[in-house]
């Protein structure tokens, strides 16, 4: 085509738009509503690409016919909350440990987004009435929410360095069982150390104006330091005695998330350290000369949730697993939760892992109390510890990443009994979840929003 038929095309384009303009008026206002729309898409759309379940989509379509099959055999007849066809052909260790049959919350919920345009809040407390601290992964900042008014602060000083690559930033935030009187606020983090990176933890006061945290320091590095930017589990949670249950990753790659297994490195564990960062005395490898003190269990692979359940008190943790295996585990010192030996899921590759062993049990292992096949991609958890909302009591709430929606788990003595996915159509990735006293469920997403999931009140209309 040669300049002029060019000016020509252009020319006659300029028109049509010209025109297109002159019969639409006013239509200024969707136009704009669209671009904003299809902007969010891209972001998501990147940062997805960058996490685990999108590298899975070719090969669970070859997987699928093959699993079609097994399906049938195994139904049970109750219609499970999950209705895509499971990618491996692993059979559950007992009925109920995957595929839950759907229940569904009766009581009529308030959704609101609270507040818009954060970053990835990937951690959330509420240190005061209705007043989250919550952390930005990426920029690496502590913020405050007012759940009231939905304001957020400015960026609170004093905040560690972080690595922010991939995976890594600020990552969970809790507060000191004694908050009011220390102002302790502790943090886990990426960190750049000789090496590589680690998951740390750090604590610093804050200060009564709330704008800084005042001598931040580490006090635990979750080592052996390695040169990637994945798995690094990272949530906090503090028990009745006031020490800190920590949880990490392998670190994702062949053969460094072998580490798991071994009790000379903090990879894959779950770790049980005093305020201070030292091992708890009572740690079931204390006796062990050749284990690291803080270790509490091993054999895990992503742990990005952890709640203790209201009514047992036990430690119940959700680890992200391969393609499909996601885990839900009860943590009981000493025990080993089998990655990468065992698992409910195959690589991302397709490939088996290890020798394509599921049962856990039968080789020494502790049985996950749940596994999702296909993934949940499961991230922060919280128990309903509430009766604002009766029929939720004890059920365990998890922020899902693609799928993006909150499972919802009822469980009955250990038992999960029925599953729910909620917030389906949002589209949003979800972060982290938190219970307020008030009995509110909040949810982070990766698009920067927080939203409050409450019941419906009477008088509303
Ligand atoms: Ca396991």
């Amino acid at each position: 085509m040669g300049k002029v038929s060019w000016s020509r095309l252009t020319f006659l384009l300029m028109l049509i738009f010209v025109l297109a303009l002159a019969a639409c008026g006013n239509g200024g206002t969707s136009e704009e509503e669209s671009t904003e729309e299809s902007d969010t898409a891209t972001e998501e759309t990147t940062e997805e690409s960058t996490e685990e379940p999108e590298e899975t989509t070719e090969e669970s379509e070859e997987s699928e016919e093959a699993t079609e099959e097994s399906d049938e055999s195994t139904d049970t007849g109750s219609e499970s909350a999950e209705t895509e066809p499971k990618v491996t052909e692993f059979e559950p260790a007992f009925p109920e440990q995957t595929r839950a049959p759907e229940v569904e919350t009766e009581t009529e919920l308030d959704v609101e987004v609270v507040t818009e345009g954060l970053g990835v809040t990937w951690g959330m407390v509420e240190f005061d009435t209705n007043r989250l601290l919550v952390t930005q992964r990426d920029s690496a900042e502590l913020l405050i929410v007012n759940l009231e008014d939905g304001s957020v602060s400015e960026p609170i000083q004093g905040t560690p360095e972080v690595n922010n690559e991939d995976q890594g930033g600020l990552l969970d935030v809790a507060t000191a069982p004694d908050f009011d009187e220390s102002r302790l606020v502790f943090l886990t983090f990426s960190q750049d150390i000789e090496g590589g990176t680690v998951t740390a933890v750090g604590k610093g006061m804050l200060s009564e104006d709330e704008t800084a945290l005042e001598n931040f320091e580490v006090i635990f590095q979750a080592t052996p330091a390695y040169e990637g930017t994945l798995h690094y589990g990272g949530r906090i949670i503090f028990d009745d005695e006031g020490n800190l249950f920590l949880t990490t990753g392998e670190r994702s790659d062949d053969p460094i998330r072998e580490r798991a297994q071994d009790l000379d490195a903090y990879l894959g564990k779950v770790i049980h350290i005093t305020p201070d960062g030292e091992p708890v005395d009572t740690n079931p490898f204390i006796e062990d000369e050749d284990a690291l003190d803080g270790i509490y269990s091993y054999g895990h692979r992503n742990i990005q949730g952890v709640d203790f359940h209201p009514e047992t008190g036990d430690l119940w943790i959700v680890e992200f697993g391969p393609q499909a295996g996601d885990e839900l585990n009860i943590i009981e010192p000493g025990n080993n939760y089998g990655w990468p030996i065992v698992s409910y899921g195959i690589e991302y590759t397709g490939e088996l892992i290890n020798e394509g062993i599921s049962e856990h049990e039968a080789q020494g292992f502790v049985e996950p109390r749940y596994y999702w096949d296909p993934t949940s991609a499961p991230s922060g958890m919280s128990f309903y510890d509430n009766d604002a909302i009766p029929e939720w009591e004890n059920n365990l709430f998890i922020g899902g990443l693609a799928p993006n929606y909150i499972v919802r788990v009822v469980i009955e003595d250990d038992v999960i009994v029925g599953e729910e996915r909620l917030l389906t159509e949002e589209g949003e990735r979800f972060r982290d979840i938190l219970v307020t006293e008030d009995g509110a469920l909040i949810a982070s997403t990766d698009g920067g929003l927080i939203y409050r999931v409450s019941a419906a009140s009477e008088d509303a209309e």
